[in-house]
């Protein structure tokens, strides 16, 4: 597995902790654990801002995304909050994803996930790629960053190495255990790792690596935030989807523009807060 050795406690890890070799196990397993993208401070910071969102934008978790029974999902918080526009904007996330990545990124969308406490459902194994209207798209990936500690038994994530080169895959249905291994089942039967986070963390994981979600069962909400991005030449295909939805867009559109800035707007547009 491809961890960074940051000092969890007191380091942050920059992009310039970010190794060849860091590079070439991501390549290889399409995930990688970043301790401290964020510093403990800023964590508890977020924290608290993720919680209120989600007190206030309650409905909008009741949309019915395909994550609904696992977990609350409020997506593109980053235009709605300025705490969260931070987050999502950080300079650290997105220098670190596209070093990792090797391509120009841009942002995709962001989400907060939270998962109740004891809510007895875990996000069972699926890719995401398969889900987004994309094409031309060959580098995306998300950085899911525990905005508190995130033990196995709180709802962590758990990866399949070397999944993402399927690239044949459909969307599954995340509710049913079943459901990426019916479709591949050869997949069961490979090694998973099971990242446990602590506060300020961050795994960041290829949209086509096959991954999971444990169920939470303890008495605090598990609360991530993930800032998605997708490579800077991604098209539209026209699938159905939340974000793009309401856009009215002709297949064959780059998604670009302010909705999806590119990764130098992001660092650019933080620099000017
Ligand atoms: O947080 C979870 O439970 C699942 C997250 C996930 O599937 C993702 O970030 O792609």
């Amino acid at each position: 597995m491809s961890t960074l050795h940051a000092d969890t406690f007191s380091r942050v890890t920059t992009p310039d902790d970010v190794s060849s070799e860091t590079i070439a196990n991501y390549q290889r397993d399409g995930f990688a654990h970043v301790p401290g993208i964020i510093s403990k401070a800023e964590a508890a910071r977020f924290h608290a801002a993720a919680v209120g969102v989600a007190g206030r934008m309650k409905a909008r978790a009741e949309e019915g995304t395909a994550y609904r029974k696992a977990l609350a999902q409020f997506v593109n918080v980053w235009r709605e909050d300025e705490a969260i526009r931070e987050l999502t904007l950080h300079p650290n996330v997105a220098a670190v994803a596209e070093k990792l990545a090797g391509v120009p990124l841009r942002l995709w969308h962001d989400q907060i996930l939270i998962k109740d406490p004891h809510n007895n459902a875990a996000t069972e194994f699926h890719q995401d790629q398969p889900y987004w209207p994309h094409d031309h798209s060959l580098q995306p990936l998300s950085a899911w960053i525990a905005l508190l500690d995130v033990p196995v038994e709180r709802g962590c994530m758990s990866f399949i190495p070397g999944s993402h080169r399927r690239t044949d895959l459909q969307a599954t249905d995340l509710t049913n255990a079943r459901g990426l291994f019916d479709k591949c089942p050869e997949l069961q039967w490979e090694p998973r790792v099971t990242v446990p986070l602590r506060a300020g963390d961050c795994t960041f994981h290829h949209a086509r690596c096959a991954h999971m979600a444990t169920p939470n069962n303890t008495d605090e909400p598990r609360v991530a935030h993930v800032v998605i991005y997708m490579d800077a030449a991604t098209i539209f295909n026209g699938k159905p989807h939340l974000v793009t939805g309401p856009l009215s867009l002709q297949p064959g559109h780059v998604l670009e523009g302010e909705l999806f800035p590119s990764a130098a707007e992001m660092m650019n547009m933080a620099a000017a807060r």
